[in-house]
């Protein structure tokens, strides 16, 4: 018999899932891999238990990530109920990542059930199961269904084994774990296919996305002496190749590429003169990216983090950098450093 280390919290959640009557299930707006993968995983989980479930849309899902949702499987909007037995919230380190057709209110509920791996969540739920070393919700939810012996079905492997891949990076940041390595295995073995999946997340770039990189790159550039790496997309440019923000996901891996950079930052401006998103990433773990991105009222891991800084784009861009700037000659004072989970911001 393997010996199991005692997880109450994830057998207290197995309870609430068996004995739960009817369930609503919330992933982060702006949804990337990961709240794409465990959402629509749970809900097929909870559909093989017969349990009646709504998996409220996070948002639009990024193209990449189309193929992982059946068709009428997420809900566009709340159906009306007095109260939700039992509330998952995946992902989602505050409320105000809740989808937004939820105006930042959880509905009201029974019991509410915190699963995520942000080191900055901050939600008090009914059970809070917060595991700051996985690598992703995916990973977790895995370990979940291991334990309580639901079946994990192909189509239950595919959403939790792209949730990994997709917030490990292609199992290439430091949240690239044994732990992460060996879900990954095991969902392989239970009929998730690498290749397929990473061809259909990274391999099925449309021409308008790889041109919009191209008119992004054209704004690479370093500085803080080389350890730091910028890059822009604008509307304008959004225009000039008739895309939309939504196909700019993954592009802030781009910067974080280059030798010698520490933080990478994509400054991505959300309308004409309007809002910048901010995503940083931290290459070394000298800098915690989550406190530089909450210096703007954002969050997000010590390793990938975001904000949203008002425009224009040349107060914008000058803040931030002036920031990260700050940041690593702190980095140099303290001697700072750490592993760092670089997973996305989601
Ligand atoms: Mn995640």
């Amino acid at each position: 018999v393997k010996t199991q280390h005692p997880e109450p919290i994830i057998d207290n959640i197995s309870e609430a899932i068996r004995t739960g009557e009817e369930f609503l299930v919330l992933a982060h707006v702006n949804p990337d891999g990961d709240a794409v993968g465990s959402l629509v995983a749970l809900g097929r989980v909870l559909a093989a238990l017969g349990k009646p479930r709504v998996l409220l849309s996070p948002g639009r899902i990024p193209p990449e990530y189309a193929f992982l949702v059946a068709s009428g499987e997420i809900s566009l909007s709340l159906p009306a109920r007095d109260r939700w037995d039992t509330v998952f919230l995946l992902d989602i380190p505050c409320f105000s990542r809740l989808p937004s057709s939820l105006s930042g209110q959880v509905p009201p509920y029974n019991r509410l059930i915190n699963i995520d791996h942000h080191a900055s969540n901050s939600i008090s739920g009914t059970l809070n199961w917060v595991d700051v070393e996985a690598s992703s919700v995916g990973e977790m939810l895995y370990r979940l269904f291991e334990r309580a012996g639901y079946v994990i079905s192909a189509d239950v492997a595919t959403p939790l084994y792209a949730a990994i891949l997709t917030d490990t990076g292609s199992f290439r940041f430091p949240n690239t774990t044994a732990s992460a390595l060996t879900a990954a295995a095991q969902l392989i073995k239970r009929g998730a296919d690498a290749a397929g999946i990473a061809d259909r997340v990274y391999g099925s770039y449309s021409v308008r996305k790889l041109r919009l990189l191209g008119e992004a790159f054209k704004t690479l550039a370093v500085c803080c002496s080389g350890r730091a790496a910028f890059m822009w997309v604008t509307t304008e440019m959004l225009q000039k190749v008739g895309a939309s923000l939504l196909e700019t996901d993954g592009f802030e891996n781009f910067p974080r590429r280059v030798t010698g950079v520490e933080v990478a930052v994509l400054f991505k401006e959300q309308g004409e003169g309007r809002d910048v998103k901010v995503s940083l990433r931290s290459k070394k773990g000298s800098v915690d990216v989550s406190r530089l991105a909450g210096r703007f009222g954002g969050g997000g891991h010590p390793g990938a983090a975001g904000c949203i800084v008002a425009g224009p784009r040349e107060a914008v861009q000058e803040q931030v950098l002036n920031a990260v700037a700050e940041a690593l000659t702190k980095a140099d004072a303290t001697g700072n450093a750490g592993p760092g989970n670089t997973s996305p911001e989601g």
